[in-house]
Order: C-alpha cells, then sequence, then structure tokens
C-alpha cells in the first residue's frame, strides 16, 4: 500500500515540475487563506513618519541641494513605507515634503503620474500648472494632473514647504511609462492671471455657461485654504461623519466627483472630544497632520500624531479617530478610493462589535521592523 501511495506522490510531483517547466501550473494545488476571505493579505500595517524626524532632513536638504534639470529635477524628501516593497506611502500613492529656498526655479515638467501639493510652511511660491500660476501658501491645495507641465518659483522671503503626493506606484504597476518630459524652457511662462482657474470654477455651483468638456480631472486646479477652513467650520454646526467627523472631499466642480481619476483628496477636522466610529475600505490613504493633535486606532493598534506627522493606512485596516486634545485637529489625506469605485472594487464595512469602537491593545512603535519582517510576499509594490 505504502508503495503505490509513495509511487502516485511521485507521479504527481513529475507531473508539477514538467508543467513548471512548460510555465504552467496546478490552479487545484493552490490554497487559499484561512477563514477564507483573503483580505488579510492585501493589508499591511499601519505607518508614520513624524515631524521632528522629516524636518532636520528638510533643512539639511535645503543647505545641500538645488532643484534643476536632472534626474528628479525637485528637492523632495519622500516617506516611503517598508512595509509596501516600494517607495510609495502606499501600495498606490507616494508622499513627499517638497522645500523650496527663496529664489528656487524647479523647473517645468510634464509626466504621466498625477500629483497634488498641499501647503504646509511659508508662502511665496508659485506652481505654473499649465500656463496659471497658482499659490501654495499652507493650506491651500493644488492639482498637477497627468501630463500637465508644471514647474514652481519661489519668491518668498524663507523657506517654504508642501506635501506632494503621486499616483506614481499605480502608474508603474500598470506599467503605462512615466513619459517624463522637460519644457523646452526653464520655467513655463505664466499666460494666464494667477489662479485663472479659481475665477473661472472657484464657485463650484456656479458653472461658467460656455464650458461644456465635462471631464473626468477637475478644470480647478486651485482650492485655497479659506474655503476649506469656511467649509469645515459651517458643517460643524450642521452635521458630521460617523467615522470621519467633519470630512469633505475635494472635488471636480463640474462632475462633483474626485479630483482627478487616479486620487482622491479630503480635508478634515477631528474635532476635540470626538471619538468616531471604525470602519474599514478596500481603499489606502495617506494623511498629513496640518494642524492639532489626536490618535488614530488602526486593528487595535493605537498610533498618536501631531502635526506635521504623515501616516499610511493600508487597505482594510479598522480605523477609527480620536482626540482627546482641546484644540480642533486638521487632516489633509489622499486616497485611491477613485481607482477603486469604477471598478466596483471598491468595498466597505462599519464595524459592529463593541458599540463601533475596537479594544486597543497596542500603542504604535516608531521603531521600523526587521528587514525580513518587511513586505514578505505582500502584493504591491
Ligand atoms: O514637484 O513635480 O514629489 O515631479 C515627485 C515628482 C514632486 C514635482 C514629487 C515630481 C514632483
Ligand atoms: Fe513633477
Amino acid at each position: 500500500m505504502a508503495g503505490e501511495a509513495d509511487s502516485k506522490a511521485g507521479a504527481m510531483e513529475a507531473f508539477y515540475r514538467e508543467l513548471e517547466s512548460k510555465s504552467m501550473g496546478a490552479l487545484w494545488r493552490r490554497r487559499y487563506p484561512e477563514g477564507g476571505s483573503g483580505e488579510s493579505a492585501a493589508a499591511y500595517p499601519p505607518m508614520a513618519w513624524r515631524w521632528r524626524d522629516i524636518e532636520p532632513f528638510a533643512y539639511r536638504a535645503l543647505e545641500m541641494v538645488k532643484p534643476g534639470r536632472g534626474e528628479g529635477e525637485r528637492r523632495a524628501v519622500t516617506l516611503h513605507n517598508p512595509y509596501t516593497g516600494g517607495s510609495g506611502a502606499t501600495h498606490t500613492l507616494t508622499a513627499a515634503l517638497q522645500c523650496v529656498n527663496p529664489g528656487d526655479i524647479s523647473p517645468s515638467h510634464r509626466h504621466v503620474a498625477a500629483a497634488i501639493r498641499f501647503g504646509i510652511r511659508g508662502e511665496g511660491t508659485v506652481t505654473i500648472v499649465n500656463g496659471e500660476p497658482v499659490p501654495i501658501r499652507a493650506g491651500d491645495f493644488l492639482i498637477t494632473p497627468s501630463l500637465s507641465w508644471h514647474g514652481h518659483i519661489s519668491k518668498g522671503t524663507e523657506p517654504m514647504m508642501w506635501m506632494d503626493s503621486l499616483d506614481a506606484p499605480l502608474v508603474g504597476m500598470l506599467r503605462v511609462g512615466m513619459r517624463q518630459e522637460p519644457y523646452p524652457d526653464e520655467i513655463e511662462p505664466a499666460t494666464k492671471a494667477i489662479a485663472d482657474s479659481h475665477s473661472r470654477f472657484g464657485v463650484g455651483h456656479l458653472r461658467p455657461v460656455w464650458h461644456k468638456a465635462f471631464s473626468p480631472v477637475s478644470p480647478l486646479a486651485y482650492f485655497p485654504w479659506e474655503q476649506s477652513e469656511q467649509a469645515l467650520n459651517e458643517m460643524a454646526k450642521v452635521g458630521s461623519s460617523l467615522f470621519d467627523d467633519i470630512a469633505f472631499e475635494y472635488t471636480n466642480p463640474l462632475t462633483g466627483g474626485h479630483v482627478m481619476p487616479t486620487m482622491g483628496c479630503w480635508i478634515q477636522m477631528i474635532r476635540p472630544g470626538t471619538h468616531t466610529k471604525a470602519h474599514r475600505h478596500s481603499s489606502s490613504q495617506v494623511y498629513h497632520v496640518f494642524r492639532g493633535r489626536g490618535a488614530t486606532i488602526v486593528d487595535g493598534v493605537r498610533l498618536q500624531w501631531e502635526q506635521g506627522d504623515f501616516f499610511a493606512l493600508a487597505p482594510y485596516c479598522w480605523h477609527e479617530f480620536v482626540n482627546e486634545s482641546s484644540e480642533e485637529a486638521v487632516l489633509f489625506s489622499t486616497t485611491d478610493t477613485a481607482v477603486l469605485e469604477p471598478l466596483n472594487l471598491y468595498f466597505e464595512d462599519a464595524y459592529e462589535e463593541n458599540g463601533g469602537h475596537q479594544k486597543v491593545t497596542g500603542v504604535y512603535e516608531d521603531k521600523l521592523p526587521a528587514l525580513e519582517a518587511r513586505a514578505g510576499g505582500r502584493p504591491g509594490s
């Protein structure tokens, strides 16, 4: 009997080896994760980057590097999530802190990856986006869509910093190529009035009657802080989300949809005394703490954050927001929901147990995992 079983097993092994040698496989050998759903395979732990760590590098970069024609063309400190196996902050989105000195010119170029900027500190810089000079002051949000020309000019009196976030990991995964191209001159000339798109489309519920092209890319490039702040404060009087407290997505004024087909962007306020309920979803999100302090409980782990910090949440992690301070916390974030929704791949669940709150089982530790614990066999890079 034993001999018979052995020879059967030997024959199967030989069969599998032959299949492999011809770049084929046996689907019946594949085992699905215990519990069946496979969502845990998509997940990775939360990751935080602290302002106290980032800021000194930013000032060193301001002293040591100059933006100019070349490989990256930008003075930006990129934030890498070791759990994704790539150089993004999540498996689909990058995050970076871009820094400019007074007088800097970051040459105009374009590329397939779409980008957003969110002003953190300083003023006096404009990004010229397809001929439109767009300011980047603290709290201002602007978009540089796929293949739009963009270059930055700093005319301020002090260094200035902003958050960049791009869909580059997604574009990389799709292998459509970056097609990075320099503008023929160092900087694209301003051919439009400052914040031209805001003059045309800045009141989202009023559309110029002669504008009839309903593109999935927002024609409004500039979303000034004053409008975001006003919206947060007005909403705080009347409504909120169970999971996100006061949260807005910046929209394409023509469609009410995401600002760009590959990236959604949010501005959010977690009010003092708030403790939201937990939920999870298939999209990932990278946050910047613009103001205040608070915590996010992620799969039972309490991740404390304060002004200047960045943190990234993976698909399907349970998360809820807490603000135990006496001041409002304001978060800016980017998500890949825009990509998932049209593909019918956006899934969301509310946490039902324990009154919608997770049990806190640990505190986030800033120390990085050992190399072998990172990205082991996980999808996405
Ligand atoms: O400012 O154009 O963080 O092209 C990465 C790539 C910023 C930019 C980044 C870029 C830019
Ligand atoms: Fe760029």
